[in-house]
């Protein structure tokens, strides 16, 4: 097993992408935050079977996070994080510090206009924006061919996607389905902030998403009604305060009164400071 190498530098990253290029490899990018777990391993796996050359982005955002957010004890790994890059299939690592992205006098933004605004946009005003800016960035850097996404963060992979068309940019984007632990809580670095009773609870999340697809699968059809069980269960699990529970178009990202097509089942909730979200996609037929 190679270790991947690891820049922290533009023209480093940029040397090693256009060798392998060079060399009539295909560029594929993981981009993260480190904190590196099983779901991040499946992205890289993934894009480790379409691309020879697989550009592993760990990157803690800091224009992604609001003032009272997580920015500061977001977990730094970076040795863990390499041994599950080596094992995954990753070439290369870029690990970039934030004076390098952002330098002084930095003031370009890019924003998906609307879409950032709903589901967890609307708790976490600019964070989109910030991941916009930083994954075009990254686009521009590393110039894969294609670069991968998971379904865990539904909204971001839609963003993203939306970008990409609107901006013409060359580089596809593909979503890897959430992987997730024995019980159906999704992998996520934030994970490691719960402590065992709100660990235990974190099952519910999931829980609640299959109780709305069997309701969906019976035949309902109205959305409230769905939300408002949704948000009545989650509500009752304790140490649990609800942000959303919400059923948009994949389309559009708007509301339905009554449910029709492919459908995006969202939610998002707090443990104490802790902020997970799932969600669920379905094809409403008729
Ligand atoms: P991060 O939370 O580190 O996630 C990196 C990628 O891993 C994202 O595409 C995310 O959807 C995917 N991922 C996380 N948990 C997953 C799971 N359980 N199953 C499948 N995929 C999973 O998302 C970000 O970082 C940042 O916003 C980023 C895109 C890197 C921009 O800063």
């Amino acid at each position: 097993m190679t270790l991947p190498i690891i820049c922290d530098t533009i023209p480093d990253i940029r040397k090693a992408v256009d060798t392998a290029r060079r060399a009539g490899k295909r560029i594929g990018l993981v981009p993260t935050m480190g904190a590196l777990h099983d779901g991040h391993a499946r992205l890289i796996e993934a894009a480790h079977k379409d691309c020879e050359f697989v550009v592993v982005s760990i990157f803690v955002n800091p224009t992604q996070f609001g003032p009272k957010e997580d920015f500061h004890r977001y977990p730094r790994t970076l040795d863990e994080d390499r041994d599950l890059c080596a094992r995954a299939g990753a070439a290369a690592i870029f690990a970039p510090d934030a004076a390098i992205m952002y330098p002084p006098g930095f003031r370009t933004f890019v924003e998906v206009q609307t879409w950032q605004d709903v589901l967890c946009g609307a708790a976490r005003p600019g964070h989109f924006r910030g991941v916009c800016t930083v994954v075009l960035k990254l686009f521009h850097i590393a110039r894969p061919e294609v670069a991968f996404f998971g379904q865990k963060d539904a909204q971001q992979a839609l963003i993203l996607s939306r970008m990409v068309r609107d901006l013409d940019v060359p580089v596809e984007v593909r979503t890897i389905p959430t992987v997730r632990e024995p019980d159906g809580l999704a992998l996520s670095s934030r994970n490691r902030y719960l402590d065992p009773e709100q660990r235990l609870h974190a099952a519910a999340l999931w829980q609640t998403l299959q109780a709305a697809r069997q309701l969906i699968e019976k035949g309902e059809r109205d959305s409230a009604l769905i939300e408002r069980l949704m948000k009545e269960r989650l509500a009752a699990v304790p140490g649990v305060r609800v942000d959303f529970a919400s059923i948009v178009s994949r389309e559009s990202l708007a509301p339905q009164a009554r449910l029709q097509g492919p459908i995006l089942i969202a939610l998002a909730v707090f443990f104490g400071s802790t902020r997970l979200i799932d969600n669920l996609q379905m094809d409403v037929l008729e």
